[in-house]
């Protein structure tokens, strides 16, 4: 509310960013120059993403691009990117990411921060035109600067977050974080080329009507987990799943509903990563008024492993996670 009054109609990333490092009286400026690498990142990754269906139809006219890119290509253009921004922006020392599998250390030793990004999430949904997005979290390092990003630097607890948000590339562009102090998101126009504050101060509804996992696995459910989607038919709630995380999370935190991935025959840790995917959304949901959980633990305090590590998710509306929580309980 306090942010609706405040700032203006019309307010762009960049002004609100500016806005809020004035709340922070010590911040150097670098974590808003971090955010608004990412920002940048994003819009070119949007601009290729548009284009993607266009590439073969392009090349038909002689315009195929010169690498011969294909679409399915595009979530290592995404990385490329992305990285890219973060080196020249200077202000991370370090980056994991979903799409390599050595931490990647940006040459910046002066760098106060980590990044953990999965650049191009849902990324089998490209050819269909099915909404996307980027996941992003961010550390300030544990080790002293002037050295080169630690693994003690990288495998921090999601509790350690400064900041995490995502972009969604769907019917429209949208870029959606926090920095601890609530969540706001920008809707992304086009023609003007910036993103402006549409969703100031997001709450997520307490509760909801919707319960978003993938039942094509459910023989492999525990039998906790099955009884709460037994639940969640009795109560007539709506089945919704993208398949694309990044859009089924978003809905849900405007709408209200439960998200979950979890532990399957194929995938008995879930398939979802701690550090790009459940942690970043953890936060976000959390500073909306939402929960996240691995089914028992929160997230943002399950200890990762490795930094590929996946963890199971129950993320969304508080009471539904609770709930489920519950069911899982019951399980002997
Ligand atoms: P990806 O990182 O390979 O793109 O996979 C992550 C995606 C999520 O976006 C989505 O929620 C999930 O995988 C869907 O998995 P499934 O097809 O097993 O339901
Ligand atoms: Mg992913």
């Amino acid at each position: 509310q306090h942010d609706k009054l405040a700032l203006p109609v019309g307010t762009t990333l960049d002004r609100f960013i500016m806005r809020k490092q004035e709340d922070f009286p010590y911040a150097t400026g670098e974590l808003s120059q971090l955010l608004r690498d990412i920002a940048l990142a994003a819009k070119i990754v949007n601009r290729e993403i548009n284009r993607s269906g266009l590439i073969d139809i392009a090349g038909a006219y002689g315009n195929r691009n010169v690498q011969g890119e294909d679409q399915q290509k595009l979530d290592v253009i995404a990385n490329i990117r992305f990285i890219r921004a973060l080196r020249n922006g200077g202000e991370v020392c370090t980056i994991i990411s979903e799409e390599d599998e050595e931490v990647i250390q940006t040459g910046n030793v002066q760098g106060k921060y980590i990044v953990a990004i999965d650049p191009l999430d849902g990324s089998s949904n490209i050819d269909v035109n099915v909404s996307i997005g980027t996941i992003f979290s961010i550390y300030r390092r544990v080790s002293p600067t002037g050295t080169e990003g630690t693994m003690a630097d990288c495998l921090q607890t999601g509790t350690n977050q400064v900041a995490a948000g995502y972009v969604i590339y769907g019917s429209s562009t949208m870029m959606v974080y926090t920095t601890g102090n609530g969540v706001n998101g920008f809707t992304y126009e086009p023609s003007l080329g910036e993103f402006f504050l549409s969703h100031p101060q997001i709450v997520t509804p307490q509760s909801g009507a919707v319960y978003s996992v993938n039942e094509g696995s459910s023989n492999s459910f525990s039998s906790g987990m099955a009884a709460f989607v037994t639940y969640c038919k009795e109560a007539n709630y709506s089945a919704r799943y993208i398949g694309s995380l990044v859009a089924d999370f978003h809905r849900n935190l405007l709408k209200g509903g439960i998200y979950i991935y979890p532990p399957t025959s194929k995938s008995p840790n879930g398939k979802l990563r701690l550090m790009y995917e459940c942690n970043p959304l953890a936060f976000i949901v959390e500073q909306a008024g939402g929960k996240s959980s691995n089914g028992r633990t929160r997230t943002m305090e399950l200890r990762p492993e490795d930094m590929h590590a996946r963890c199971p998710l129950f993320i969304g509306s508080k009471e539904l996670v609770e709930k489920a929580e519950e069911f899982l309980a019951q399980e002997e």
